[in-house]
């Protein structure tokens, strides 16, 4: 029997650190790319990508982590991924996320294992979003 909607929204498919930069906003392609090291979560069709991760590793193991606010939220119903094409970064191991909304993002990680997860996960819920 298929668990109700709501529930399988809530669940926590993936987290974890990602570089990611956001190249084109709705059409437009921005001019400059400000790659940054942030919390990355897919939930629910969702990735979020937190603010900069480094403002709070910055304080160190003494003081909690703050609760960061989220920068860009990517719906993945209609969204398209690949692997981006050379001539995006100089960077190894880059993905191109397409929104729906016409924005675009480079997701990138040093581990090819690592990118390779979230290739396979993101990929996995546009999948199931085209299903519905
Ligand atoms: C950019 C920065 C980016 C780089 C980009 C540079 O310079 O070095 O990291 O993208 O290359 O223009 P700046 O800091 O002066 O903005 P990659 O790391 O993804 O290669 P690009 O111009 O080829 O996009």
């Amino acid at each position: 029997q298929a668990s109700p909607p709501e529930e399988k929204t809530k669940t926590l498919e993936k987290a974890g650190v990602l570089h990611r930069t956001k190249t084109v906003d709705k059409g437009r392609r921005l001019r400059k790319k400000h790659w940054s090291a942030s919390w990355t979560v897919l939930e629910g069709g969702v990735l979020t990508f937190f603010k900069d991760s480094k403002a709070s590793a910055a304080g160190g193991l003494r003081q909690p982590p703050k609760l960061s606010t989220p920068e860009y939220t990517v719906e993945l119903r209609g969204a398209s991924l690949s692997w981006a094409p050379k001539d995006k970064s100089s960077r190894k191991n880059v993905l191109e996320l397409r929104s729906r909304d016409g924005s675009e993002y480079l997701i990138q990680h040093d581990s090819e294992a690592i990118i390779s997860t979230w290739h396979k996960a993101i990929g996995e819920g546009i999948q199931e979003l085209s299903a519905d």
